[in-house]
């Protein structure tokens, strides 16, 4: 197999004294019909928001490529001129795939976390093939970090890292950062791994979240499981020589690079694409518009349901609103994704088959990806976007459409249980689980007068702008570089 590194710049400054560890890396290999590898650059996501303070030091990031391997060690240099600092793969063989990463993280941890919305399995098997990549990460990040640096381990897929990492090196300060929700204690008590994953973390020196109600939860939770004394900053652990730590915990809401979507959508190519996208949907009154992963936890069923019945009743006109749904494809070998794939699809032609006219669809329904210009100018286009997840970390989709709302219209409904609710005051607030509120406040949003939609739109983005992901990142290093300390 050859590897074909297209136009490298190698940055190896080690040592490291900034080591960022996260399920996978900011590039992908993609392989050729010759076998040929290439690696291309995944744009977006925590990269952009990382990438700053990764150009700022002598930085690693460790992580999986996304190529399954059968071997246990590939050492292959990966092009760091596709990322902002030198790139460390974890091998993972498809067994580890398998059970680790579809098995216990995304049918375990993710449906668990997420209040249960989908029944979450407890398998002993999964959980052993944690364990072991959880091992390698550590071990892998063990080995590139320069003496004394600062890590910071990211999400439920690697919460056994911070405790295993101290081991193999007591002088780094590690840092680890949920980026999905931390559930109530009745919930999290159902896992049979609940002592190891609360160790797992509890290695950390800062352990962050995005609300303070999921600093409670673990906070709750510590003093739970362990006794420690708990207060509202933390908590001190004692480990097994009988040393006691200091562990920080704090709430960190992760955001968007507000300026830069703002540039977006004020480029001529994303007003027009928006007034294209409204004269293709047959120039409605009103676009509304939904953009998701296709996930359980994001709540497009009741979303759509509410919709149709809003047509069905008579409160919307036929043709006067066109609801746009995006729904981005996802985690496909599992099966409740699989489910709601079909459940969604059943929906969506219901609606059309009971609502629509010959060359006119009241819901539109994409299940593709798209670039990240187009979702802007499907959000410059919507009057109305819609984000109600049943239980979701932060969503960064409220926060974008938000930020592509140059002219301080359209209106945001929210759900209460997105991390983003806590700081989006402004949006029109709403229990996802409760369909009649959700079509009374789509009802609402429609017809807001244009001075409200203004004055909440206006509020929501001076927040933004003060509130972007560089403050998230800078903060949530700059506690790190504070946190810590033994006795
Ligand atoms: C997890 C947590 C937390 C979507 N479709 C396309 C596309 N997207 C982009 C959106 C947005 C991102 O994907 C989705 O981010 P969310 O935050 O909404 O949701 P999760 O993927 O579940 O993210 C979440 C987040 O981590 C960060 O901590 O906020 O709570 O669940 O940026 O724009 N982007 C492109 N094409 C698509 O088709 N380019």
């Amino acid at each position: 197999m050859e590897v074909r590194e297209e136009g490298i710049r190698t940055m190896e400054q080690e040592p490291y004294e900034l080591v960022v560890v996260a399920n996978r890396l900011p590039v992908a290999a993609e392989t050729d019909d010759d076998g040929t590898v290439r690696w291309v650059r995944s744009p977006g996501g925590l990269v952009s928001s990382l990438e700053p303070a990764l150009r700022r030091s002598r930085a690693v990031w460790v992580g999986w490529s996304g190529r399954v391997s059968s071997d246990d060690v590939i050492d292959v240099p990966i092009p760091s001129s596709m990322g902002p600092c030198a790139l460390r793969e974890v091998p993972l063989t498809a067994t580890q795939l398998e059970l680790y990463y579809e098995g216990f993280c995304n049918s375990t941890l993710w449906p668990l976390y997420h209040d249960a919305i989908a029944t979450p399995v407890y398998h002993r098997h999964m959980w052993d093939a944690y364990v072991e990549v959880n091992r390698a990460f550590a071990a892998r990040a063990a080995e590139v970090a320069g003496p004394g640096a600062t890590v910071w381990v990211h999400d439920s897929q690697l919460q056994l890292v911070p405790a295993l990492l101290r081991e193999m090196r007591p002088d780094l300060r590690i840092g680890f950062f949920l980026h999905i929700p931390f559930p109530p204690i009745e919930l999290f008590l159902q896992l049979p791994w609940r002592q190891a994953i609360m160790e797992g973390l509890l290695g950390a020196d800062l352990v962050g979240f995005h609300t303070p109600g999921a600093v409670s939860n673990f906070l709750a939770l510590a003093n739970r499981l362990f006794d420690y004394d708990v207060d509202p900053d933390g908590l001190e652990v004692v480990d097994h020589t009988g040393r006691r730590r200091r562990v920080t915990a704090g709430a960190f809401p992760i955001s968007i690079d507000t300026r830069e979507y703002d540039a977006i959508a004020r480029t001529p190519e994303a007003q027009d694409a928006a007034v294209e996208l409204r004269r293709r949907l047959g120039n409605p009154r009103w676009v509304l518009l939904g953009v998701d992963r296709l996930d359980y936890t994001k709540g497009i069923d009741l979303r759509i349901k509410a919709f149709t019945e809003l047509l069905a009743d008579g409160s919307i006109e036929p043709g006067s609103a066109v609801f746009l749904q995006v729904a981005t494809p996802t985690r496909e070998n599992v099966e409740d994704y699989q489910r709601l794939r079909d459940e969604i699809a059943l929906l969506v032609g219901r609606a059309v088959g009971d609502h629509g006219v010959i060359g006119a669809a009241p819901v539109q329904y994409l299940h593709q990806p798209f670039e990240r210009e187009a979702i802007v100018s499907f959000y410059a286009a919507a009057d109305v976007m819609l984000v109600t997840p049943y239980r979701d970390g932060m969503n960064l989709v409220s926060k974008e459409y938000v930020a592509s709302r140059m002219r301080d219209d359209g209106a945001l409904v929210l759900s209460e249980f997105a991390g983003a609710a806590v700081e989006l005051r402004d949006a029109f607030l709403v229990n996802p689980y409760d369909a009649d509120g959700i079509k009374r406040t789509i009802l609402q949003a429609m017809n807001a007068p244009q001075a409200e939609l203004q004055r909440r739109m206006r509020s929501m983005r001076s927040w933004l702008f003060e509130h972007d992901v560089h403050r998230w990142t800078s903060s949530f290093l700059e506690a790190l570089e504070k946190a810590g300390g033994q006795e």
